[in-house]
């Protein structure tokens, strides 16, 4: 199965949100509850100036693809600026937060070694 999508092709989706990320808000690209697709899946997050995607962990590994603005990578209690253009691998379980202290949307990928989000389960 080989399939090619843009971001622009999910604009129909609506973006989500919960009360727990202020400011975060995300949509799906490459996930089994959307795609026929399995084993990876890929999403896209906008991070509002002054939101924050608060700590957390989960068992599955992350990597974040940042595209656009900048912001404070929580790194298990270590802070790192990160930005447009870098790319940050997470481990199983490590704990980890983003936080917008930009003047711009802070907007990256996020990709997990799993079919999808939804089967993600986020501890604190
Ligand atoms: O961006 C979101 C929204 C829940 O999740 C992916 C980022 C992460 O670190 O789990
Ligand atoms: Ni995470």
């Amino acid at each position: 199965m080989i399939f090619v999508k843009n971001l622009k092709s999910v604009s129909d989706q609506e973006w989500s949100t919960t009360d727990k990320y202020p400011g975060v808000r995300w949509k799906f690209l490459i996930d089994s509850d959307f795609t026929e697709s399995s084993g990876l899946s890929l999403g896209f997050a906008e991070i509002a100036p002054g939101g924050n995607l608060i700590l957390h962990y989960h068992s599955p590994a992350e990597i974040y693809v940042v595209t656009d603005g900048e912001g404070i990578l929580n790194k298990s209690g270590k802070l790192e600026k990160i930005k447009k253009g870098d790319v940050v691998y997470i481990s199983k379980n490590a704990k980890h937060a983003l936080k917008n202290n930009g003047e711009e949307t802070l907007k990256f990928y996020w990709i997990f070694p799993t079919d999808r989000f939804s089967e993600v389960e986020y501890l604190y």
